[in-house]
């Protein structure tokens, strides 16, 4: 088994029940084991326009499917979600994004592993912390609590709402 950490954000149609949902679909998810969710965080949309806020979680699969097949299952879960893709950075009812796949490090045209913009955004380094603990570290090596401390917490908002399993 292979652990993954996958980030799920929404801020569209009622974002908890996305993220319950998602968290549900997931876990059904064949030749994988969900090990841990977050609690739900509020962000501003870091994106184009008026967007309203964001509900952010992050949590821990142990899995045996591949990175590919990982990310197409992924992906059918944010359409049967009602993803549209239209905007890059636009409000979406459904975003599920590879954050780490073990120690792997990918870079080719479907897939960035670690996910780039990981190592800045509060909205994932913080619920990232509730699944991993702070003595995670990257495949580049830096430890997750040493980029906590240079990620400051702003606005992000921690809601306290779990998302069950
Ligand atoms: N892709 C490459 N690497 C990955 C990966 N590690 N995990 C490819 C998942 N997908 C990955 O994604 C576009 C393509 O990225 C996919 O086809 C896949 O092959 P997308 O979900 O269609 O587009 P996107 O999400 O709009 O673009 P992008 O660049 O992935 O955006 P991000 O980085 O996901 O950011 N503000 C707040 N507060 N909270 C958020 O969660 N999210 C975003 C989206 C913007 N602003 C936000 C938030
Ligand atoms: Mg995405």
């Amino acid at each position: 088994m292979i652990t993954t950490y996958i980030g799920l954000g929404s801020n569209l149609l009622h974002p908890l029940e996305q993220l319950r949902n998602a968290v549900r679909a997931i876990a059904a998810l064949p030749q994988s084991r969900l090990a841990a969710v977050s609690t739900a965080y509020r962000s501003r949309a870091v994106g184009p326009g008026e967007q309203p806020d964001y509900l952010n979680a992050v949590l821990r699969l142990e899995t045996t499917l591949e990175p590919g097949q990982l990310l197409a299952a992924l992906q059918d879960i944010e359409r049967a979600q009602g993803r549209e893709r239209s905007v890059r950075w636009g409000p979406r009812t459904l975003d599920l994004d590879i954050l780490l796949y073990g120690d792997a490090l990918i870079d080719s045209p479907a897939l960035t592993i670690p996910h780039p913009a990981l190592h800045t955004r509060n909205f994932v380094l913080y619920p990232l912390e509730e699944v991993s603990g702070p003595d995670l570290r990257l495949p580049a090596g830096d430890r997750l609590g040493n980029l906590l401390d240079q990620c400051p917490r702003g606005e992000l908002a921690a809601t306290g709402l779990h998302l069950g399993q």
